[in-house]
């Protein structure tokens, strides 16, 4: 046998050790051997999420690096680092951001075969099973760890709480008589949850990427909104069935993402922001409807939005000159554009009276202000200063402040509760130092706020909506969004649609 000197057994290793650049071809192949099981073929999704570009679009390549070599605490993600050397794992996030080789695609068979029905719906009580007022419950997302809690509202106290589908993203969306709850995740699963009986009746994925969904007043529609593939998906609301797939093509032709759907009570329709064509679209559920929109040509393409009170406009962001536009859905036609600068949040913006007037207030996602505009003359009325820009806010008939996040910079850390006359900020909150606090939402009779703390060890925090004590903490892992059924049922104003 021939002997290797020492020297040269050294240098093999040293070269072993140095990790060669990895091909995108080879990191689709690790993919293949210690992704696939969970995140399904085609980076489609499955136990795991989908890791196709549009759903990483929310997260840095430096932090899908470090899930990869340290996994994700209180989640099924292992860590890959004793396995997969740096070279190997900077490729695999390469391959990751690549679009997929063939264009995925999901088609109404994969919709109908992703459908699960969890429980005959019929052969539960069509009443409460629990002792809570029913139009008092509150849906709390724990975003941190993918869970849902329901919470009876009169005593904060806990009556649910299961897992939700991964990145559940938007408002929650409820039958007309608050029975049924409907929920989206960003990978396109929408689950109907019953609030009587606290148990899941069915789920179904209704793209590879949703927006957000709207149920009809009348309860026998839910309509989901798509990026991935860019349509809608319009549903059964009883068992989430696929009614049909409704494309979402511009009138010359061009295909475009859906930025969001809502319902329109008064209207007995849902309304539709087109992303990628500048044209929004009223789709009747009235009598028996056909489904074909209506549709309506915008000065511009057309980001969130919300509604005068009254339902006839519709304030939308637009990415052009003033940054909002107005556009009367009874004419179908742009009214003006309102300067909007700080790229508002409309999804968030609520209305309410001051003096004999509607007013709308908006937060701004990369300025610190809150807009206030006169629902009557379009007029900007005032630009309120907070610490930082934000994301949510929030009031309630009863309430003589609206309450409004600093969800970046800093500042994240304070909450301004604007008093609704003056338009000036009354008093600035720091529930907990240091941790950013977001999103409040009213007890039906707006007696109390619940505040979350947005933080690993945070807080769902319940205060007197007067007093501005604090009335109790419940330590929760990155809560959301909270719904108050009563509020989203009846549309109240000072909270979102
Ligand atoms: Fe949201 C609502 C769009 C990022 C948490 N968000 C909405 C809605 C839209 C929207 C259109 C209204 C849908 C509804 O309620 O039916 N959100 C967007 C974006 O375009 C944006 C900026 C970028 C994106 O990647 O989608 C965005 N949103 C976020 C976040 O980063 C947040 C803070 C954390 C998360 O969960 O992703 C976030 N968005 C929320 C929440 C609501 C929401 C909690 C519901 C608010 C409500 O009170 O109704």
């Amino acid at each position: 046998m021939r002997l290797i000197p020492f020297a040269l057994l050294m240098l093999c290793g040293a070269i072993q050790a140095a990790p060669e650049a990895v091909s995108l071809e080879q990191a689709g192949v690790l993919y293949e051997q210690h992704c696939q099981s969970c995140h399904g073929a085609n980076r489609l999704g499955g136990a795991g999420p989908a890791l196709l570009p549009e759903s990483l679009s929310r997260i840095k390549p430096d932090e899908a690096r470090a899930v990869i070599h340290n996994g994700r605490p209180a989640s099924q993600m292992a860590a890959f680092g004793d396995r997969l050397n740096p070279a190997q794992i900077d490729a695999l996030v390469s391959y990751l951001y690549q679009p997929a080789a063939t264009p995925p695609t999901w088609s109404d068979a994969d919709i109908r075969a992703s459908q699960r029905i969890l429980t005959d719906v019929d052969t539960l009580p069509n009443t409460p099973q629990h002792s809570a007022d029913p139009l008092n419950l509150f849906v709390v997302v724990e975003a941190g760890n993918h869970h849902v809690r329901i919470l009876d509202g009169d005593r904060f106290e806990e009556l649910a709480n299961f897992q939700s589908h991964f990145a559940l993203h938007g408002g929650p969306k409820f039958s007309p008589d608050g029975r049924f709850v409907y929920f989206a995740s960003r990978d396109g699963w929408i689950s109907l949850y019953d609030l009587h009986n606290l148990t899941m009746i069915a789920e179904v994925r209704a793209g590879l990427n949703t927006r957000n969904l709207a149920v009809s007043n009348d309860g026998r529609w839910v309509l989901v909104g798509n990026y991935l593939p860019g349509n809608l998906v319009l549903l059964d609301a009883r068992d989430l069935s696929l009614v049909k797939h409704i494309p979402t093509l511009g009138a010359d032709g061009t295909q475009s993402r859906v930025s969001a759907v809502y319902t329109a009570p008064p209207r007995d329709s849902f309304v539709v922001a087109l992303k990628d064509v500048k044209e929004a679209w009223e789709i009747s559920y009235a009598g028996e409807p056909d489904f074909q929109p209506r549709r309506i040509v915008a000065a511009d393409f057309l980001d969130d939005f919300s509604f005068t009170p009254d339902y006839r406009y519709l304030l939308a962001t637009s990415r052009k000159a003033l940054g909002g536009q107005v556009i009367d859905l009874d004419t179908g036609k742009a009214v003006t554009d309102i300067p909007l600068p700080g790229m508002p949040h409309l999804g968030s913006g609520i209305y309410w009276k001051r003096g004999g007037n509607w007013v709308f207030a908006t937060p701004n996602v990369s300025k610190g202000l809150i807009s206030v505009l006169d629902l009557q003359s379009w007029e900007l009325i005032k630009e309120i200063p907070t610490e930082g820009p934000g994301f949510f806010m929030r009031s309630h008939l009863n309430s003589p402040y609206a309450w409004t996040d600093v969800f970046f910079g800093p500042n994240n850390d304070a909450v301004h509760l604007i008093d609704k006359q003056t338009l000036e900020v009354a008093h600035t909150l720091r529930p907990m130092p240091g941790k950013n606090a977001a999103h409040v939402e009213f007890t039906n009779d707006g007696r109390y706020a619940l505040l979350s703390v947005w933080d690993t060890d945070g807080a769902l925090i319940i205060y007197d909506a007067r007093t501005l004590k604090e009335i109790k903490r419940i330590p929760m892992n990155k809560p959301s969004g909270k719904y108050n059924v009563g509020n989203k049922i009846e549309f109240a104003e000072g909270t979102s649609h």
